[in-house]
């Protein structure tokens, strides 16, 4: 069976995806800031397929449109029925091409009534890239309804600071790749200081990623990077295992 069909059903039948949740630190009080929402296919056959294996198979096949609003549907709802502050949705490039994606986003929060400012949008490089007029007025209102807009995976790509001035975008989330080398080669170091620093100086909040070891935490407080995600603190988890969580926290 093609995996295509199947995704079909799932996305029709509404049966087999489900997300992931992986919290969002402050570094200073250790608080859960917000949850960053990862889609997993429990697939009949094939068992747990991560993203990596149908987010392409669905932007090829458009498929991605019904599936990216699935994600945010769910997450805005699980939003609302937790104690969780805000959501961070992974947004592909292609839903962007779509000219009415902003106005969906904005039906589909007012339709659950969770308020834009409990919503970030994580987009990637690449998007801002793409240098077109109708995602830059996409991210324009999105950002004047009040949605958060994070820029994924920074870099790694090829954003230049112009990109980040033209577009505007509220956090930096540090590429793994970076962490991973924290403390260990002083050029990383450098550079992830000059990335939190840029951030700074352009009223925008940074998250580190992957950050796996008390060392890696220390240096990244040190430099004054906001905001920690990373196995160290926490792994994704089932939703009901997050609001646990949250209720143990207060
Ligand atoms: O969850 P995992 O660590 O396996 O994620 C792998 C990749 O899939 C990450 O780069 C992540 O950004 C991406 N991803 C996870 N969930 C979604 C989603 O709902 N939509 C899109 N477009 N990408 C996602
Ligand atoms: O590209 P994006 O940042 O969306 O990717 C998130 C991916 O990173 C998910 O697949 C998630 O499971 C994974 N991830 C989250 N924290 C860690 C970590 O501390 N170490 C590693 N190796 N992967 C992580
Ligand atoms: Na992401």
């Amino acid at each position: 069976r093609a995996l295509e069909q199947d995704l079909r059903e799932a996305l029709n039948g509404g049966t087999g995806l489900t997300l992931a949740y992986q919290p969002i630190y402050d570094t200073v009080t250790g608080s859960i800031l917000g949850a960053e929402a990862l889609v997993r296919w429990e697939h009949t056959s094939r068992g747990r397929l991560s993203p990596d294996k149908f987010i392409g198979l669905a932007e090829e096949r458009g498929l991605i449109n019904q599936l990216g609003l699935w994600v945010l549907r769910t997450a805005g709802t699980y939003a609302l029925t937790s104690d969780i502050p805000w959501v961070a949705v992974n947004v592909s490039p292609v839903q962007f091409r779509d000219d009415r994606f902003a106005q969906h986003v904005f039906a589909m929060l007012e339709e659950i009534g969770l308020p834009p400012q409990r919503l970030e949008i994580e987009i990637t490089e690449g998007l801002l890239l793409q240098n077109s007029p109708g995602i830059q007025q996409t991210l324009r209102t999105l950002r004047a309804g009040g949605i958060r807009i994070a820029l994924d995976d920074f870099g790694t790509g090829y954003s230049s600071i112009s990109y980040l001035r033209t577009y505007g975008v509220d956090k930096l989330k540090i590429d793994q790749s970076f962490v991973a080398q924290l403390g260990r080669d002083t050029e990383v170091d450098s550079i992830v200081r000059a990335i939190i620093d840029l951030a700074k100086a352009m009223n925008m909040t940074v998250t580190a990623e992957g950050v796996e070891t008390v060392g890696q935490r220390g240096l990244l407080e040190k430099l004054g990077c906001g905001q920690l995600q990373g196995y160290l603190l926490s792994r994704p988890m089932p939703a009901e295992a997050l609001t646990d969580l949250l209720r143990d926290a207060t």
